[in-house]
C-alpha cells in the first residue's frame, strides 16, 4: 500500500436528516465532533475533529452502494434499505452492529374503511404500492396473498387515496403521516433500526483505525 493510501482518512457514509442527527451522539461517544451540518452546508464531504475520519453525505438508499464498492469504508443505513440492497447485490457488506437508531416499523396500511382482512381471506388480488418491493414481495408470499406490486419512490400514502393501490407497504414511526391521510395500519411486517455496515476490504486493511470507532459505537448503541 502506498504511504498516501495508508494515511488516507477513513470515510463514513451517512444520509442527512434523521440518520445524520442520530449518528452525531455516537460520534461524540467516540470523541469525534462534527462542526458542519449537511442541512446548512452544501458540502458533500464533511471534515470531523479527527483528521483520520471524514463524512460523506449521500442519499439513504445509496449508502450501501458507496460502502460495497469501497468509496466509503463504512456507513450507516436502515434495515429497510439494506434489505432492498441485498436483493440486488447479495453478499459484500459486513454488518457488525445494530445501532438502535432511526427506529420505525415496516407496515401494511390501507384507506380507512377498506376491509383488508376480508380481502385477504377472500383471496382477492391486492394492488400494493411501495418503495420496499423486496420486503413486500417476501411478506405477501409468506402469507400466501396474491399481490400486484407497484413500485413508487416516495409519497406512498397518496396511492390508496387516488385509486392507484389498495394498500401500501411503508415505514411508520409516530403514525402521524398515516393519520393525516386517513390511512390505518393493518399489519406490522418488521421492526426497523439502522446498522453499521463496513466494506469487507477496509475491515481487513484498515482494522486498526476502524476498531476503536466500532467499539465506541457498539458501547454507545448498547445503552439505547
Ligand atoms: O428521503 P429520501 O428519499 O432521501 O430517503 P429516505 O426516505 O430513505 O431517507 P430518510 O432520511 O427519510 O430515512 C432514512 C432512514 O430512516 C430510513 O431508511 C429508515 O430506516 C429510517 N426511518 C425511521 C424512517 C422513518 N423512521 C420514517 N418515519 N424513514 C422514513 N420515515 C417516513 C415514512 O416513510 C413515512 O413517510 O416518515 C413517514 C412516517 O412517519 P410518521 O412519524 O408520520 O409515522
Ligand atoms: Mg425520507
Amino acid at each position: 500500500m502506498s504511504p498516501a493510501a495508508a494515511t488516507a482518512p477513513l470515510t463514513l457514509a451517512l444520509s442527512k436528516g434523521r440518520i445524520f442527527e442520530e449518528t452525531l451522539p455516537l460520534l461524540e461517544a467516540a470523541g469525534v465532533h462534527v462542526t458542519e451540518s449537511p442541512e446548512s452546508s452544501r458540502k458533500l464531504i464533511l471534515p470531523t475533529s479527527d483528521p483520520g475520519l471524514r463524512l460523506i453525505i449521500v442519499r439513504a438508499s445509496d449508502v450501501p452502494t458507496y460502502v460495497q464498492y469501497g468509496a466509503a469504508d463504512f456507513g450507516i443505513a436502515g434495515k429497510d434499505v439494506l434489505f432492498e440492497h441485498a436483493a440486488q447485490h447479495p453478499g459484500g457488506l459486513y454488518q457488525p452492529i445494530d445501532l438502535n437508531i432511526a427506529k420505525c416499523r415496516l407496515c401494511v396500511a390501507v384507506r380507512q374503511g377498506f376491509d383488508y382482512q376480508a380481502a385477504v381471506s377472500q383471496g382477492s388480488r391486492l394492488r400494493v404500492a411501495t418503495k420496499y418491493v423486496q420486503a413486500a414481495r417476501e411478506h405477501f408470499a409468506r402469507k400466501g396473498v396474491y399481490v400486484d406490486l407497484i413500485k413508487l419512490y416516495g409519497s406512498m400514502e397518496l396511492a390508496p387515496l387516488v385509486g392507484l393501490a389498495d394498500a401500501i407497504v411503508d415505514l411508520v414511526s409516530t403514525g402521524g403521516t398515516l393519520k393525516a391521510n386517513n390511512l390505518v395500519e393493518v399489519e406490522e411486517i418488521v421492526d426497523i433500526s439502522s446498522r453499521l455496515i463496513v466494506n469487507q476490504a477496509s475491515l481487513k486493511t484498515r482494522a486498526a483505525d476502524l476498531q476503536p470507532l466500532l467499539d465506541a459505537f457498539e458501547r454507545a448503541s448498547a445503552d439505547k
